[in-house]
């Protein structure tokens, strides 16, 4: 089994081997992990430009009022404290000015939300299903017939090392995609809540089973790589061990790797209700 799998992933490490990028968490990173979409960059740029000064101005501005107020009004220097208990200009101004601040945030917030949320016109759809416990993928439309739908496993320790791939983040099938391409994501699950989520793409999308949810990313000219992400639902005892794993290529690449029918075997999911091994057909 381990040798056949070796076998059949041994063109996609070929492949592997012209990655330019690649964005998987780093120990002792702080911040996001390098944005490769329009939405992603988006995201970083409202964190960053806008989230992030408001609040270290706001922080700032009550540590000093803080500060000045307990040496101010110690007991040292203010021995008789005073009897006001309200001061009706403060009142309104310490409810105005917050109300203000939150409309302030809330417009270009409201304007990304829209961006993230309208599917711009999509040159190709992929349904990713959850399943317990791994991702199951399939290319929509005929243009795909030969890649059908597989399942994406992550890898055991051993095999994630000799493939080169962070362990619980490496699969052993990537979901691959063209750099440059408008790409519809259609989300769902197969019996457990799950999350389709990508940090360098900017998407993270709830997986319910009986619904199908949408979501979309382009990632920039110039970003072939892979790119890892997880479920991040917490889905059942192994929620950690479904990773997605994104593989970008160049379009001529893509066509090369549709035309081979994809270089990955196609599966069933073995999914585990209640300790019982129940093997569903993939849905397509
Ligand atoms: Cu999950």
């Amino acid at each position: 089994m381990h040798l056949k799998r070796l076998l059949l992933a041994a063109p996609i490490a070929l492949m592997a081997s012209a990655a330019a990028h690649a964005a998987q968490p780093v120990d002792g990173n702080i911040g996001f992990q390098p944005a490769v979409t329009p939405v992603m960059e988006k995201l970083v740029n409202f964190h960053n430009l806008y989230l992030m000064p408001i609040i270290v101005g706001i922080t700032l501005f009550v540590v000093v009022l803080m500060g000045y107020i307990m040496w101010r009004f110690s007991e040292k220097r203010n021995p008789e404290p005073s009897k006001t208990s309200h001061n009706t200009m403060l009142e309104v101004v310490w409810t105005i000015v917050p109300v203000l601040i939150l409309l302030v945030m809330v417009v270009p917030s409201m304007q990304l939300l829209y961006f993230q949320d309208t599917i711009p016109e999509s040159d190709m759809t992929i349904k990713a299903t959850g399943n317990t416990w791994n991702w199951e993928y399939a290319y929509v439309g005929e243009d795909y017939e030969g890649v059908e739908s597989f399942v994406s496993n992550m890898l055991p320790e051993d095999e994630a090392a000799a493939a080169g791939k962070p362990y619980l983040l490496g699969t052993d099938a990537p979901l691959v995609v063209p750099v440059d391409t408008t790409v519809r994501v259609l989300v769902t699950s197969s019996n457990n809540l799950h999350s389709f989520a990508m940090p360098s793409f900017g998407i993270k999308m709830d997986a319910i089973p009986g619904r199908i949810n949408q979501t979309w990313f382009k990632v920039n000219e110039g970003k072939t790589g892979t790119y890892y992400g997880q479920c991040s639902e917490l889905c059942g005892i192994r929620h950690a061990f479904m990773p997605i794993e994104i593989k970008v290529v160049e379009k001529d690449e893509f066509q090369r790797w549709v035309a081979n029918g994809g270089a990955f075997p196609t599966q069933t999911a073995d999914n585990t209700v209640n300790g019982a091994v129940m093997t569903a057909a993939a849905p397509k």
